[in-house]
């Protein structure tokens, strides 16, 4: 009977002009000893929908819509490829209940796929872009703080902050940038990384990772994501060229008793398992993979905290993708990249360094502009004319200027 108690109570919060029948109908079920369960859930599902019809923008409602009707929700590539329209790209935007689905199965699942992202004429624009900086990086292939190998034959390099990775049509993609906003819940995302990420040929599978972890680990608290990633391929990936995988609803935590073990086999260009297997330790519902397969100018958009790898390349050419993170504005990236250090940083006690790196970076930034001024450069020139209040860099108009 509780169940259906609070199904009703549920309907009943959403549309209490409907509060004669939602009661009544309680009351008829508490008569006869109705138990709960499924019909009571249809029947409140079923007032529910009526409900959205009246009030088609009532978020909430159909939030809880989504709950009563069990959503143990898929997370198949059916479920997370979703196809820009030509209408949509006309329109400059996403159409609203299809923006909404999105979102809810990132929430659900930590990662999607947006087919056709990116327009064609601009996409031929990024790859020759992309190979030029990659060829150049090529060159000495070294670790840098702007450069990384992450796993063996696979690079990431941050792009030159020109066009067309700096333009509009890239970062303020109406596609890719508005549901980064909608998934970080924040008008005010910034970008924490604009690089590509290119697995050379023959490159093998990727260590399975999350690029950050928790914000408070072991705590069971489902907070929205403090970063959205995004990959865009510059070619077609399919099996043979090392698909990105993804552990779906591993953005969700758990404390650490609750996690199981889970095995992750490798997989062949058929997709069946092949090779070696990887365990790892994860939270009871994050049991299946998606396999982002697509097309160049997609974009493959994921919670940072979810579990993934790169795929193996078998093919003789390389595999290229850009990569950016929208991040929250309070958010700093421990983990990948190091930041410029002054030479003074390595004779720190190791256990001081920690502490004192953010102040050691801009010490290094400090210590140019005096050795320049020294040699005469007027270092004033090459600054900003800081004609911006910090707080309000986000806003559209600060961006109309800028850019
Ligand atoms: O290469 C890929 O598909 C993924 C790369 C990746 O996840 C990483 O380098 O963090």
């Amino acid at each position: 009977m509780k169940g259906a108690v609070s199904s009703f109570r549920a309907a009943l919060r959403f549309s209490p002009q409907f509060s004669e029948s939602y009661s009544n109908l309680a009351i008829a079920l508490v008569d006869e000893g109705y138990d709960g369960g499924d019909e009571a859930k249809e029947q409140a599902v079923g007032l529910l929908r009526k409900a959205l019809g009246i009030d088609s923008d009532n978020e909430a409602a159909r939030e809880t819509l989504g709950e009563l009707q069990g959503s143990s929700s898929a997370c198949t590539s059916e479920e997370l490829v979703f196809t820009i329209t030509g209408a949509e790209r006309g329109d400059q935007q996403l159409e609203s209940s299809k923006r909404r689905q999105i979102a809810k199965k990132f929430k659900e699942c930590g990662v999607i796929s947006v087919r056709g992202a990116l327009k064609s004429a601009f996409l031929k624009d990024l790859k020759d872009a992309q190979e030029k900086s990659f060829r150049d990086f090529k060159k000495t292939l070294a670790r840098t703080t702007d450069a990384e190998e992450r796993s063996k034959g696979r690079y990431e390099v941050k792009t030159p902050l020109a066009p067309p990775f700096v333009s509009r049509d890239l970062l303020e993609n109406f596609a890719i940038k508005g549901l980064a906003d909608e998934f970080l819940q924040t008008p005010r995302a910034e970008i924490d990384t604009l690089s590509s990420v290119t697995s050379l040929p023959r490159t093998p599978a990727q260590h399975w990772h999350r690029d950050a972890g928790f914000l408070f680990p072991g705590n069971e608290a489902e907070l929205p994501p403090h970063g959205v990633v995004i990959f865009m391929p510059l070619i077609d990936v399919g099996m043979k060229n090392g698909p990105t995988e993804f552990l779906t609803k591993s953005h969700i935590p758990c404390r650490k008793s609750r996690e199981q073990e889970l095995k992750l086999p490798d997989l062949d260009v058929h997709g069946n398992p092949s090779g070696g297997v990887w365990t790892v330790d994860e939270c009871p519902w994050a049991t299946e993979r998606f396999v982002a397969t697509g097309k160049a100018g997609d974009a493959i958009m994921f919670d940072l905290r979810i579990l993934h790898r790169g795929g193996k390349n078998v093919m003789d050419q390389e595999r290229p993708m850009m990569y950016i993170t929208y991040v929250n504005e309070w958010w700093v990236d421990a983990v990948n990249f190091n930041t410029k250090q002054t030479a003074g940083f390595d004779k720190y006690h190791t256990s001081l360094r920690k502490a004192v790196a953010r102040l050691d970076s801009l010490e290094y930034t400090a210590t140019l502009e005096r050795l320049l001024e020294e040699k005469g450069v007027n270092t004033k020139a090459l600054q900003s004319g800081y004609d911006f209040n910090k707080h309000d860099i986000g806003t559209k108009a600060t961006a109309e200027k800028k850019w």
